[in-house]
């Protein structure tokens, strides 16, 4: 059996080709201010592990559906063939110009499409709108009326009462804010409105609802390998045998910084993947908190525990607050002197102007010694990467496929961001946080339950 498929029709420049691109979770679909962005029908399928739940017609709006009607009511044989001279219009006009945008739209109905049609709630209803929508019901197909709300005025109870004459279901459907809540709620309407897809609608309904929480596990997992392997990094330099080299500390931290935003950004490409919005790096500027240097001040302001929460956490009794320097010599002292004083010294800007990594030299097998950067190990700093994580997730997730600018968010809403999370789960992570700096690693169970903890953040606000 074919996959339910659904013509998103209406007037033009009404929020057809977002509504398209939310319900198709495809952020590839054109959408502008400009009347007359869709010109020809294109179907998007929405597929879950291979298989095509439904797909969505996108078309081009009315144009003269006046002039269509006429045309019908004149070769008018009776309701019962009504579908059939709509038919005959279509491949008695296809060639014409004139009603080019009305057979693209009328086409994919007519080859078995559902109808949802498309009016801005937020504008006066109108009679030019009647043609339309009597045209619509001269096809014979199920039909649902959305209302979307483009501007801020608010004509929908006139709206309902005009569309439930030729709609007998009517929903307020906001193409830019609707949830994944209110996708799932329109597949399971439409399944009640047309018997024969109702039990493919409602199977998709559930496997995308499973779909989202395996989604909110795989984001989790995401993260807390993120937060593994960045609190586990480190980058060691072989020291030159004439001495040490303060330069040469300075360079080995920053490509440490630079491993660890190279495996944020990695893990924030892969939400995105998640969640369809692979191409959101590309065409949008992303939200200033999280375009903020991981390493800066304000980073760790923004994101990380207050000095208050971190005391309550304990998160800073088992570390030295402000960064800790082991220097460790193997059996020579070829270093001792000026060589520790030197990195001491140069300990006071560990990464950035933060103390904020473990700095060793640790003799080499093969003779020789090396420089070692990393673990980092300021307590705040996996609260830091888990807020921003955290926060990048919950955009990505919340985010509708009909958005075309940039996150947008408030500051109050990220300042300590990681001080909501409850306390039994602070400590759980702080206990996990604090084995991954000293053992370099955690077992299997303590990774589950650390992805585990973090799921129940991710889609909902902290
Ligand atoms: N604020 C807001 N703007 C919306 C909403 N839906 C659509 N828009 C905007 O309205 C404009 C038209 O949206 P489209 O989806 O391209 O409309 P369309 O009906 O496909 O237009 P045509 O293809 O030209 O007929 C775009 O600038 C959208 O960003 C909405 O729910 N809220
Ligand atoms: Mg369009």
């Amino acid at each position: 059996m074919s996959a339910p498929r659904f013509a998103i029709v209406g007037h033009p420049n009404k929020g057809k080709s977002s509504i398209v691109a939310t319900l198709a979770e495809d952020d590839s679909v054109a959408i502008s201010s400009e009347p007359g962005t869709t010109r020809s029908a294109r179907t998007y399928p929405m597929r879950l592990d291979g298989v095509v739940l439904y797909e969505l017609t996108d078309t081009p709006g009315f144009q003269r559906a006046r002039e269509v009607l006429a045309w019908l009511v004149a070769h008018d044989r009776g309701a019962g063939a009504r579908t059939a001279v709509v038919r005959e219009f279509v491949e008695q006009h296809s060639r014409e110009d004139r009603f080019h945008d009305e057979c693209e739209l009328l086409r994919p109905i007519l080859d078995g499409a559902g109808i949802l049609y498309v009016v801005d709630g937020s504008r006066p209803y109108g009679g030019e709108y009647e043609p339309e929508m009597e045209v619509l019901r001269w096809t014979g197909r199920p039909r649902m009326a959305l209302i979307n709300l483009i501007g801020s005025g608010d004509h929908v109870d006139e709206w309902r009462a005009a569309l439930s004459q030729y709609f007998s279901i009517v929903r307020v459907f906001d193409a830019m804010r609707a949830d994944f809540s209110r996708r799932i709620e329109l597949l399971r309407a439409f399944g009640a409105l047309d018997e024969t897809w109702a039990a493919q609608l409602n199977d998709a309904a559930t496997a995308l609802e499973r779909d989202r929480d395996r989604r909110r596990v795989r984001t989790a997992t995401e993260i807390a390998d993120l937060l593994i392997a960045v609190l586990t990094a480190t980058e060691s330099t072989k020291l030159p045998d004439d001495g040490p080299d303060p330069t040469l500390e300075e360079a080995t931290r920053a490509r440490l910084r630079r491993t660890v935003g190279a495996r944020e950004h990695a893990a924030r490409r892969a939400v995105q993947e998640i969640y369809h919005h692979d191409g959101l790096d590309a065409n949008e500027a992303t939200a200033a908190f999280l375009d903020e240097d991981l390493f800066s001040e304000r980073s760790f302001s923004v994101f990380g525990l207050s000095s208050s929460q971190l005391a309550l956490t304990g998160a800073a009794s088992g570390a030295v607050a402000g960064g800790v320097v082991d220097a460790l010599f193997g059996g020579t002292s070829l270093f001792l002197g000026a060589g520790i004083g030197a990195l001491i010294g140069a300990a006071g800007t560990l990464l950035g102007s933060d103390r904020l990594a473990k700095v060793e030299v640790l003799g080499q097998p093969l003779g020789g010694f090396a420089l070692e950067v990393g673990p980092i190990t300021d307590p705040n700093f996996p609260w830091v990467m888990l807020g921003r994580a955290l926060l990048h997730a919950r955009l990505v997730a919340e985010r509708n496929h009909a958005r075309r600018e940039g996150f947008v968010i408030d500051a109050g809403r990220g300042e300590h961001f990681a001080d909501s999370i409850d306390a039994s789960a602070r400590r759980t992570l702080d206990g996990l946080f604090r084995k991954l700096r000293s053992d370099g690693g955690i077992e299997a169970t303590e990774r589950t339950r650390m992805i585990d903890t973090i799921s129940s953040w991710v889609e909902r606000p902290t």
